[in-house]
């Protein structure tokens, strides 16, 4: 078989979209992406053996252009589960990045530390742990137990993926974990249940009893069932953390939108979408800059212009 048969695109792939629009909403100064991939291109850097699906290529320049349209200026790169522990397609974005992007990584349980030395040397700052069945066969918990503890040295933190049906099962062993542990696509709710319903109260537990999470408020695409370009199922949810946990909420593009099925979204309407959610300035600041400044790039302090005052602290 020919290296380019090996990385022919699933069949009914949706690529992301070649032309996004000009957000309306304009993301402040420092704005950062924090949650989004690089796949490929798969003849230069190989989709893993054990992948669930087979992507379009989605190259770090592409990634770049998209950032600069959509008027960020950093931005997080996720490993995603086509590449497996393999991260050198992360990594080679990340040196290329000139110190604008950050990187999560999946990593085996027998990495050595010379390697994750030369992982954050690279911008890595955490390790995923994914948990989405139809992505990957998880590790044990206690091997996933014994990563946390040995990226702890390096000041990484843990971000985790799954389905808010599985919650209940993982509950404990998530409150278990020692580092900041940064939650994706705020645990998968099904929207089509109420924002104030158990299911998602649930979640909201887990955020309240556990000052050491975060997360991302990303992923209308794909949450919501009543679509593009309002999401409007979505925005009671995404809403409801961004207002009870203003210090620990991120958001990201989610770019090139791995797996979509129903549609294929619009970036620049996907940052319009913000307003929806972090509805005053203040909110917006901490949600798009100071949050992901202070988690991915603490070394830059309280950084003058990206510093924004909490409703706690203004009440102090
Ligand atoms: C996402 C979501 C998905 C894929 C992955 O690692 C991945 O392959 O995270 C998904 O299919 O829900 O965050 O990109």
């Amino acid at each position: 078989m020919s290296g380019r048969q090996d990385f022919q695109m699933d069949e009914n792939w949706r690529v992301f979209d070649p032309d996004p629009s000009k957000p309306m909403f304009v993301p402040p100064p420092g704005a950062v992406d924090a949650h989004c991939h690089v796949f490929g291109p798969g003849n230069r850097f190989p989709y893993s053996e054990k992948r669930k699906y087979t992507p379009c290529d989605a190259p770090k320049e592409k990634l770049r252009e998209l950032r600069d349209h959509l008027g960020f200026e950093r931005n997080v790169i996720v490993q995603a589960s086509c590449h497996g522990t393999d991260n050198r397609a992360l990594i080679d974005a990340l040196k290329d990045s000139e110190g604008r992007a950050r990187g999560v990584a999946v990593v085996p349980t027998d990495i050595s530390d010379a390697e994750l030395e030369r992982m954050h040397a690279a911008g890595v700052r955490a390790v995923r742990f994914n948990f989405v069945k139809r992505l990957v066969d998880s590790l044990p918990r206690d091997s996933l137990l014994e990563i946390a503890g040995r990226i702890q040295r390096f000041g990484w933190h843990v971000v985790i993926y799954f389905e808010a049906g599985d919650l209940p099962g993982l509950f404990d062993f998530f409150a278990a974990l020692p580092t900041t542990v940064v939650v994706d696509h705020m645990g998968r709710p099904d929207v089509s249940r109420s924002a104030e319903g158990e299911e998602f109260d649930l979640f909201v537990r887990l955020l309240r009893e556990n000052r050491n999470f975060w997360c991302k408020v990303s992923c209308p695409d794909r949450l919501s069932s009543s679509g593009p370009p309002d999401y409007e199922d979505v925005v009671p949810f995404a809403k409801r953390i961004v207002e009870a946990f203003p210090d620990r909420v991120l958001w990201g593009t989610d770019w090139p939108h791995p797996n979509l099925k129903s549609h294929m979204p619009d970036d620049g309407k996907l940052v319009d979408f913000i307003e929806k959610i972090a509805p005053t300035a203040n909110l917006q600041k901490k949600l798009l800059v100071a949050n992901p400044l202070r988690l991915y790039w603490p070394e830059e302090g309280d950084h003058g212009t990206h510093r924004v005052t909490s409703p706690r602290e203004e009440q102090k």
